[in-house]
């Protein structure tokens, strides 16, 4: 096969994007009929009947206790800094998350101290705690990167050793365990993203699990304002609410999971398989420690491939695969705290190793059904791999 980057027609009519929302027609039809319910009832936000039963569904899935909805993961997150009294001194942040984990650090008043990572799981190294952890160190937050769960019995240990407070990034965790053990199975406090293009989502949407009965109040009044109850405001509150219309949504799609999880990992398989042959690609492996939604598929472009990772980047993207580098280039190295004299000398080389070579795919396909989307990136790297030398050749050129 020919190439776009050679003046080929694209191998895909339609973009396809690394997470496609992923929407049946069956959750389509529940979602309206549910919509229909709200506008009957006219209650559409504040802690209304289906954002009530979806937080006893989330909390159910996962086997925590509570379960509070938010508007995303990024002010779950926030809420529950606050509610924890994290407001000062530094906190340790994997380099390889979504830069919100870090920013909603600095909205917290508290300095992001940037952690390597483990290459096996790409997510924070424990080690790192020992390594980072100065005097004003008040916690630590490790990230579930692609579902595969951080090390946390090792982290939950060496934080309580030194004091800190453990919160966990769970956005890509939903449903996924370590060894039998869920998000918010492990004593401290996760939050889930239910962003539209994740596994399980309500648009925009996030929760916070957690057994800590105070802890779930606290955060229920912080979303609204800080309202303990009508006219008594307790807390340094905002609005963080989920509205009706998420809580639909997220209501609508949870029956379509199971058919989803099947689907995802079919995928993840079908790629397992037909890219072991190719020379100078490795896959990232998601199940090594417990099962994984499989919403995310990751390989590394090493040498033997032929072409540089940001070639092949560049060539799917003309073959309308739009492939991401996820979290390339890590936090550390984004310009808002890389400029700024404190992160300048922040050397976190398993971390670069990583980003540097990595490279998300599509794991649903618009327009195209899963096993011809999956056959088409496939058939797209081989022939990258195949002409390496000349589709590097190429991306010098357009891009010198
Ligand atoms: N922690 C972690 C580890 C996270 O990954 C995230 C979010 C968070 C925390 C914070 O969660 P939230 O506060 O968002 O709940 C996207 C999402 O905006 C973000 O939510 C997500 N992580 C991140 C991994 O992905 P971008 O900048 O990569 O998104 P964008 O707009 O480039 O979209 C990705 C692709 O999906 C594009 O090719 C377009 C396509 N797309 C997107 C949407 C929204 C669609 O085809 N349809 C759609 O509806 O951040």
């Amino acid at each position: 096969m020919d190439l776009a980057v050679f003046g080929a027609a694209p191998r895909f009519e339609k973009p396809q994007p690394v997470g496609f929302p992923l929407v049946e027609p069956e959750t389509e039809r529940r979602f309206h009929r549910l919509v229909d319910e709200a506008f009957r009832r006219n209650y559409l936000t504040n802690d209304g009947p289906l954002v009530r039963r979806l937080e006893e569904e989330v909390a159910a899935r996962h086997g925590s206790a509570h379960a509070i909805f938010m508007g995303n993961a990024t002010l779950a997150q926030l809420m529950l800094m606050k509610a924890l009294g994290l407001e000062s001194g530094s906190v340790l942040v994997s380099a390889n998350t979504f830069i919100s984990t870090a920013h909603v650090c600095e909205w917290s008043g508290l300095l992001p101290i940037f952690a390597d990572l483990d290459p096996g799981t790409l997510n924070l190294d424990p080690a790192e705690i020992i390594r980072l952890a100065g005097p004003d160190a008040k916690a630590v937050i490790p990230t579930h990167i692609f579902g595969v769960m951080a090390d946390m019995p090792g982290i939950v240990r060496l934080a309580r050793e030194r004091g800190l407070r453990v919160i966990v990034d769970a956005a890509h965790a939903f449903d996924c365990d370590r060894e039998g053990v869920r998000p918010g199975g492990f004593g401290v406090p996760e939050f889930l993203s239910f962003h539209a293009t994740k596994f399980f989502s309500t648009f925009e949407g996030g929760a916070v699990l957690t057994d800590d009965d105070g802890l779930a109040r606290a955060m229920r009044d912080l979303r609204n304002f800080g309202f303990a109850g009508v006219d008594d405001v307790r807390a340094l509150g905002i609005n963080a609410k989920g509205s009706e219309m998420s809580a639909a949504f997220g209501l609508a799609s949870l029956p379509a999971l199971a058919g989803r999880r099947e689907r995802l990992r079919a995928v993840y398989e079908a790629y397992n398989r037909e890219l072991a042959g190719i020379p100078g690609l490795r896959t990232h492996r998601l199940d090594r420690f417990g099962t994984n939604n499989h919403r995310y598929y990751a390989v590394f472009v090493e040498a033997g491939f032929g072409a540089s990772r940001d070639a092949a980047v560049d060539a799917m993207w003309r073959d309308n695969v739009l492939v991401r580098r996820y979290f390339y280039p890590g936090c550390h190295r984004m310009r808002y705290y890389r400029e700024r004299g404190i992160y300048r000398d922040v050397r976190l080389p398993a971390t670069d190793r990583a980003l540097g070579s990595i490279i998300a795919l599509p794991t649903s396909f618009d327009g195209v059904d899963w096993t011809e989307g999956v056959g088409g990136v496939v058939e797209l790297l081989k022939t990258i791999h195949e002409r390496g030398g000349e589709v590097e050749r190429r991306y010098r050129e357009t891009n010198e």
